[in-house]
């Protein structure tokens, strides 16, 4: 996953000052030597270190906070807010016309991810803003490119115009015009070859396009693996081009974090939407303050809920969150909720977006492949047993008669148990608490916070944003 190394000497040097009751200048110093290194080492830009540094420790040093109360986790605060502002502060979305078509523009390095991404907008954008989308073959310099965006284009029933490779790019593109006007297209997305930054020939094709098309979006797509060379890129597609935001893709790998952490500091070019996997339904706006405190692991509720309320009835999901926060939680709501989780992706990226539960879940088994074991072995309880997880932990007799019965272990039926002690445990801390401060929970105090007092009977807060 990406940011991991990055997320954990983040957190690392932080621990240094949460939970403290006093601290001290030296405190802060030493701590922001550790954020330094951990920035420099996950490559982000030396300037952006710099006057993340300086801004973090200026408002650290600062009387009230080394005075106030609970200084640690006000700390913990800048950091995150800085982390944050360095990324661009908020969402910046994508310009659509409300009347006529709207053109987007990918441009960027060969292999960035242009045309994959190509396919993403257009079915983000179908979806999001019910466009009708077109796609636009412009690469006439790799034949396997046509063929590459044509199959994106069938998968997600889209109609892609081409030409084969021996028309100009500028020809295509003004035909393509004429032919989006006639099929009632709305959106037209532009996948061009890749190039790179200081190819003057190569450019001149692309402002000559743009010259003409006259785009709401000119788009960089960035490999987030490019590290802060990305910066370089992204200055000189926007000297000669002028891009109008940047598409961050591969932060599913295990990009250190040079990219998404310079990339709008030093050239101001906002980053509008991540990639997140090869699938074409992998595209995510990019939310700057979710990212930040994903970086330092206080989960991220709101990517949660976005993910819930699109794969999920919400009313079912209100339910099941209802019944984890009131610790009735058993085998059947489980399997319920693994189904659910199926539905919304993989297990260990979900339970990264739980505030705190990165840290707790590590050696937590989240392996994809343990969810169908989980299943058979629930599937092997009694009706009984699954209403009531006691009945199952309580009794060794009926764990081996578990673990026979569905072709596994007695440890993984043990761990099982465990896994659904665990989760009752961590939701019941949660309960109470309203998303907001969810997402500011620092995994390390929530883990020893004792749980929040609440009268039995009264009606239990919704999650509602
Ligand atoms: N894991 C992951 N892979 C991605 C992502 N975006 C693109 N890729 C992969 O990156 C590779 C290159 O993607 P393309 O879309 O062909 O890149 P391109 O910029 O069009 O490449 P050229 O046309 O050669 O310049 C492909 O194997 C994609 O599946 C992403 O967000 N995550
Ligand atoms: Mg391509």
């Amino acid at each position: 996953m990406a940011f991991d190394n990055l997320s954990d000497r983040l957190q690392m040097s932080l621990r240094r000052v949460t939970g403290r009751g006093r601290l001290t200048e030296k405190d802060i110093e030493e701590m922001m030597r550790e954020v330094r290194l951990s920035l420099l080492e996950a490559d982000v830009n030396f300037k952006v270190v710099k006057s993340f540094t300086k801004n973090v420790k200026e408002q650290a040093m600062g009387e009230k906070i080394l005075k106030g109360l609970n200084p640690g986790q006000q700390v913990v605060k800048i950091v995150s807010d800085e982390l944050q502002r360095i990324m661009g502060d908020k969402a910046e979305p994508l310009t659509i016309n409300a009347i006529g078509i709207t053109k987007m523009m990918m441009v960027g390095l060969q292999g960035a991810g242009k045309t994959t991404t190509a396919g993403k907008l257009a079915l983000h954008l179908r979806k999001q803003n019910n466009l009708k989308p077109l796609l636009v073959a412009l690469d006439v310099y790799r034949p396997a490119a046509i063929e590459q965006l044509k199959t994106i284009g069938s998968q997600i029933g889209v109609d892609v115009f081409e030409m084969g490779t021996k028309e100009k790019p500028l020809n295509i593109m003004k035909q393509a015009m004429e032919f989006a006007v006639s099929n009632g297209n709305n959106l037209v997305i532009v996948d061009t070859a890749g190039r790179l930054q200081i190819d003057e020939d190569m450019m001149n094709e692309l402002v000559e396009i743009k010259n003409y098309l006259k785009p709401e979006e000119v788009l960089l797509t960035v490999d987030s693996m490019t590290g802060q060379d990305a910066v370089n890129v992204a200055e000189g597609f926007n000297n000669t081009l002028g891009v109008t935001g940047a598409i961050l893709t591969k932060l599913d790998g295990d990009t250190r974090g040079g990219a998404a952490l310079s990339l709008k500091e030093v050239t101001n070019i906002s980053i509008k939407l991540m990639g997140m996997g090869e699938k074409l339904d992998q595209l995510e706006v990019f939310h700057p303050e979710r990212m930040a405190s994903r970086i330092l692991g206080m989960g991220d509720v709101m990517t949660l809920v976005d993910k819930v309320t699109d794969n999920i009835d919400e009313d079912d999901m209100m339910g099941m969150v209802e019944k984890m926060m009131s610790g009735k939680f058993n085998y059947n709501d489980y399997v319920k909720q693994l189904k659910m989780i199926k539905r919304m992706g993989s297990l260990g990226g979900i339970m990264k977006l739980i505030p705190g539960m990165g840290k707790m879940m590590k050696g937590v088994d989240v392996d994809d492949k343990k969810t169908v074991y989980a299943e058979a072995m629930i599937s092997s309880m009694t009706k009984k047993e699954r209403k009531n997880p006691k009945l199952i932990s309580q009794s060794s007799t009926r764990r081996r008669r578990v673990a026979a019965g569905s072709g596994r272990t007695v440890t993984e039926v043990n761990r099982l148990i465990q896994q659904i002690d665990q989760m009752t445990a961590t939701f019941k801390r949660m309960q109470g608490m309203d998303p907001e401060q969810m997402a500011n929970m620092n995994p390390m105090t929530m883990m020893n916070q004792s749980q929040p007092k609440k009268k039995s009977g009264t009606k239990k807060k919704r999650w509602r944003y």
